[in-house]
């Protein structure tokens, strides 16, 4: 019997009751795909999933999406990104501080994210929060007139912005960055599946909004930033080991928090999953 608990009054649930590893029947699976529709984040606590089981679950969604950075993805699981800060042997075993920014997953790809699922493996015991922020409510808490002119513009999305003036680690190549060339997307996306209309562009992949000269997209965007991004609005989850969190990418931004000791490991399999609509 699944047990669903709300966790703030804008965004996310506690889902008990379910083992992801199992074979989910199509009632059980339905329950679950339900809850993720209306809630935008779920998490699943004491999980234990092989990275067979984890693409499995992940794929009732929809297709899997394979990342850019080829080099932190699982060998021989392309579909499973590792977020990692464990070194091996000289080898990193997977994308150190990735996502320090508040991004939609993939919101750079021509066809983006529907969600992800993020498996805790490894992780701190103080610091390395994720935090999420429900793009549908900040929609919904703008004025009528803001609404619909921003139903008339189109954001500019690409990877390489994430890296405009940040630091990160490791640095990427010049060739690497520009692997994906900028798409385009509505700055209001209607949610297909509860037909909620939510914005759509985050500080880590949009550069500008096609329509508006550069200063007034700039002060455009940073209002909106602002407003998405309100303490009030932002559930933030503090991992435990075998913490699953599955999100909806349509629906929210999130962001890494980089506090944690970093002699403390954090290792994690995220898979994503395609926006087919
Ligand atoms: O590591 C985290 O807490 C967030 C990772 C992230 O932003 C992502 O997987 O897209």
């Amino acid at each position: 019997m699944l047990e669903i608990t709300p966790i703030t009054p804008t965004l996310g649930a506690e889902v008990c009751g379910i083992d992801l590893s199992a074979d989910l029947s199509d009632n059980l699976f339905g329950a679950v795909r339900d809850a993720f529709n209306q809630h935008s984040v779920l998490l699943f606590r004491g999980q234990e999933m092989s990275p067979e089981q984890q693409v499995k679950f992940s794929a009732r969604f929809g297709k899997l999406m394979v990342h850019v950075l080829k080099e932190s993805l699982l060998e021989g699981h392309p579909e499973i990104y590792r977020l990692s800060n464990v070194v091996k042997d000289g080898i990193p075993q997977g994308r150190a501080n990735a996502g320090q920014y508040w991004h939609s997953d993939l919101s750079y790809e021509a066809q983006p994210s529907l969600g992800s699922v993020l498996y805790g493996i490894e992780v701190p015991k103080v610091g390395g929060d994720t935090l999420f922020t429900s793009t549908a409510h900040a929609y919904e808490t703008l004025s009528p007139t803001m609404q619909s002119f921003l139903k008339g513009l189109t954001g500019v999305h690409q990877f390489a912005h994430a890296f405009r003036g940040r630091t990160t680690s490791p640095t990427l190549s010049q060739a690497k960055l520009e692997e994906r060339p900028p798409v385009e997307h509505p700055v209001v996306r209607r949610h297909q599946d509860n037909g909620r209309d939510c914005l759509f562009v985050n500080p880590g992949f949009t550069i500008n909004i096609k329509e508006l000269e550069d200063q007034e997209s700039e002060i455009l965007l940073d209002f909106l930033y602002a407003h998405m991004t309100k303490p009030e609005y932002v559930l933030r989850h503090k991992w435990l080991p075998g913490d699953v969190v599955l999100w909806d990418n349509r629906a929210l931004m999130h962001t890494g928090v980089n506090d944690y000791d970093a002699a403390s490991p954090r290792h994690m399999h995220r898979t994503t999953i395609e926006d087919a609509a």
